[in-house]
């Protein structure tokens, strides 16, 4: 087999990627886009927002793996309708997720550029701290259910707003307009962890912030696009949010123009909350490429018609 890694935007790591391969025994030919290689040879192509458009010759493929949770950068790949999909999924993911949420949380609570800040000036700045228990988690997928737990574990109060409801230990499952309703109306901070789809995009805009009663923060974790972001600074000043700690942008790298950098209740992160470890992905790729050659479906099987 060979196996395509078509991955923008990660051009600095593929040599090490092409490595971790061989680190883990994996001898099969691993191609780039643009490197001489045969189409028809590539059974696996593990992708981020790929570059190669033009599938026709491609003809041998099984699997395409994204190389991460989301799969909004694959929907205009035009990946013919009969390859299987799959999603990068695993407890590294889960884990790092949690830890960003948590420490941001906490970063968020003791108020930590001010501590930084009162650190460099030599000044000893007691505060009160800004507390706040109720956390309402949108989207309760794998990660959201991971952070919800987490949470839950660490004394929040909270619940989580899914499509379908959901079982999840210390965690109030909420759904429909009603219950995002409730949610909204008590939460403090709001976690943002929904897939980006026609359904989600802009999602988090000016209907939503006028539904909110406690000045919560924001942290959008999910994807950028669905953040109405034309909306968030004037929320902010009007006081429907108090903060936003950002790690997705619809742009990314968020442009240097954009007000997001300079305002001073919103922080930005570099999409870094949840990065998927390359042995990990590799590894699921090569489990899944050997599920679907045994005719079975992959784990974390994708409809891309659906949007996730
Ligand atoms: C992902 C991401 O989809 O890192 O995993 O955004």
């Amino acid at each position: 087999m060979a196996i395509l890694v078509d991955m923008t935007g990660s051009e600095s790591r593929l040599d090490a990627i092409k490595t971790d391969f061989k680190r883990l025994g994996i001898t099969d030919p691993v191609w780039l886009p643009g490197e001489d290689y045969d189409p028809a040879s590539i059974e696996l192509v593990l992708a981020w927002k790929p570059q190669v458009r033009d599938w026709s010759a491609y003809t041998g493929v099984k699997l395409v793996q994204s190389w991460g949770a989301g799969v909004d950068h694959l929907l205009d790949a035009g990946f013919p309708a009969d390859w299987p999909v799959a999603r990068f999924m695993g407890q590294s993911l889960k884990d790092r997720m949690v830890r960003y949420v948590c420490a941001q949380l906490s970063n968020w609570q003791l108020d930590m550029p001010r501590l930084v800040q009162a650190q460099n000036e030599k000044r000893w700045d007691w505060h009160d701290g800004r507390w706040g228990e109720q956390v309402l988690i949108l989207g309760l997928g794998e990660l959201g259910q991971s952070v919800a737990e987490s949470l839950a574990v660490q004394g929040y109060k909270v619940s989580g707003w899914s499509q379908s409801p959901k079982k999840l230990k210390g965690v109030e499952s909420l759904t429909g307009k009603p219950g995002l309703n409730a949610g909204l109306a008590r939460a403090d901070y709001l976690i943002n962890l929904l897939p980006l789809t026609s359904a989600t995009r802009g999602l988090l805009g000016s209907e939503l912030w006028a539904r909110c009663e406690r000045q919560p923060v924001i942290m959008n974790v999910g994807r950028g696009a669905s953040l109405a972001e034309d909306d968030l600074i004037p929320a902010l000043e009007v006081g429907q949010l108090s903060g936003a700690i950002l790690d997705v942008f619809e742009t990314e790298p968020l442009p240097s123009q954009s007000p997001l950098w300079s305002h001073p209740n919103i922080w930005v992160t570099p999409h870094i909350a949840s990065i998927s470890d390359p042995s990990d992905v590799i590894r699921l790729s090569i489990d899944n490429l050997r599920q679907v050659r045994a005719g079975e479906p992959p784990r974390y099987p994708v409809d891309l018609s659906r949007e996730y």
